[in-house]
């Protein structure tokens, strides 16, 4: 009787606490953008290659990982991309002889900048990060895969024609925005965004949840086009309040 007695004093204390302090709270203020059953958060490519000690490094890449956990609490829905070349993939500057990583080529489908080897399918350095905390994310979607072709963009392979099904998964799970974190900026977050805006999803960028190789000034053109495309551009305390 005693115990029971004490417990619900300790509630009814705690519940008296909340409610006192809640005017003098800013941390618990809403945030100003609202997430719900028809948005979903992209992550992408948050994976060792892309990080410090990986084999396609993007500066300070780790620091997005506590930033996208975060975010993710805000979000039913949440997709997780992954980069996943083939041994010898034709975007590796070693499979043309003589070219170096971070010089141009000609594909069959276009210009193609060539990488250092990076997130070969199964091999530790494709592995999501280890601290990326994403229980609830509902699809983890491989792109990169098909030998001879990139594939930057989450939707669209780099020929801008075969697709790798996520516009269709997203409209028949209803998802209507899009909210886009990861790795790189300027790549295939970039490439993401601009094909979800495409493909006629309401698209954000969260930047402070991404960072960028920034090769030859892509950063600044990569928030160019994303704007010219009508990609939005927030931060993530636009959502966490
Ligand atoms: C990426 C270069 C090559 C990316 C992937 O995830 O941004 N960049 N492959
Ligand atoms: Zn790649």
């Amino acid at each position: 009787m005693q115990s029971l007695d004490r417990r619900f004093f300790l509630r009814s204390g705690a519940i008296g606490l909340a409610a006192a302090a809640v005017p003098f709270a800013p941390l618990f203020a809403a945030g100003k953008i609202k997430t719900g059953a028809s948005s979903a958060l992209i992550v992408v490519d948050v994976q060792n290659c892309f990080v410090p000690g990986g084999t396609l490094p993007v500066g300070k890449g780790d620091e997005v990982v506590p930033i996208v956990n975060r975010l993710a609490q805000s979000f039913e829905n949440v997709v997780v991309t992954q980069d996943w070349h083939t041994p010898g993939h034709a975007s590796f500057a070693s499979a043309h002889a003589g070219k170096k990583p971070f010089e141009m080529t000609k594909l069959a489908y276009g210009q193609q900048v060539l990488w250092p080897d990076h997130c070969v399918q199964g091999t530790d350095d494709a592995a999501l990060h280890k601290d990326l905390k994403l229980p609830h994310a509902q699809l983890i979607l491989r792109k990169g895969y098909h030998k001879n072709m990139d594939s930057y963009s989450a939707f669209e392979e780099a020929d801008h024609k075969s697709s790798t099904g996520l516009a269709g998964y997203l409209k028949q799970r209803g998802i209507k925005t899009v909210f886009v974190t990861g790795l790189a900026t300027d790549f295939c977050v970039a490439w993401t965004a601009m094909d979800a805006r495409k493909l006629g999803f309401d698209t954000y960028v969260i930047e402070d949840a991404t960072r960028a190789i920034d090769l030859n000034g892509s950063l600044a053109a990569a928030w160019k086009q994303m704007s010219a495309k009508g990609v939005k551009r927030i931060q993530s305390a636009d959502i966490l309040g």
